[in-house]
Formats: structure tokens, sequence, C-alpha cells
């Protein structure tokens, strides 16, 4: 997608902490950290939010669960993490890929607002 920042990224037109690749993913970290640990995994295929996953193909849809599994063993995170996807105005949604955010490394608050 022309103009897309994530795409950008993906491509390696704009640098990234890269930290996970397949076929179908990409995972970086996020440059506006939240917690100690704060890594955005996208699918390649651009479609704007997580509204819209379900025009992904089936075996990318399975590919992002599968790496958010992976790229949480390689981060350590054993003690848990939180998966969000901000979906448009009201969520602050603020690039229009759907990324998925990985935070973890601390205690966090029952509080998801
Ligand atoms: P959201 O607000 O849910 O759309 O999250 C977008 C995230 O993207 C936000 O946490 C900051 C991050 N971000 C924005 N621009 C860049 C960038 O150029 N590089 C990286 N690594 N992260 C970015």
């Amino acid at each position: 997608m022309e103009n897309c920042l994530f795409c950008k990224i993906i491509q390696g037109d704009i640098p990234s902490a890269k930290v996970y690749e397949d076929e179908y993913c990409f995972a970086f970290r996020d440059i506006n950290p939240q917690a100690p640990t704060h890594i955005l995994l996208v699918p390649k295929m651009h479609v704007a939010n997580i509204g819209e996953a379900c025009t992904l193909p089936a075996k990318v849809q399975t590919a992002l669960f599968a790496a958010i599994e992976k790229i949480a063993a390689a981060e350590k995170l054993e003690n848990g993490f939180r998966v969000v996807s901000n979906c448009g105005k009201d969520a602050c949604q603020s690039v229009n890929h759907l990324h998925l955010h990985i935070l973890g490394g601390k205690q966090m608050s029952e509080s998801m607002s």
C-alpha cells in the first residue's frame, strides 16, 4: 500500500528494530514504548485494522497468532503479556495498517481503558 508507514517498514524503506519475520508477518519494537517490552506485530499484507482482519487469508491469520507465541517466548515473557489492537478513532488508532501491540516485562494494571 502506497504511503503506508508500516508497509514501508516491512519493505525496509524505513528502518526499524526488527524482532521477528516470517512469510506472512513482521514484528518490530515500538518507537514509543509503553512497557519494557513493546512490540508491534503486523501482517505483511495490508489491511487497515483488526476490524478487517477477517479479510486476510486464513494462513495469515494463523501466522499472526503463531508469531505472538514465538515472540513472547523469544522475549522471555513467561510471566505474561498483553496484546492490544486499536481500531479506529475512538481507540486512537494512529497508523492504518493492522498491528498488534505486544506489551510485557512489567506488572500491568487491571484497567485496559
Ligand atoms: P496505534 O496508536 O495503536 O495506531 O499504534 C501505532 C504505534 O506505532 C504507536 O505506538 C507508535 C508506533 N509508531 C509510529 N511510527 C513509528 C515508526 O516510525 N517506527 C516504529 N517502530 N513505531 C512507530
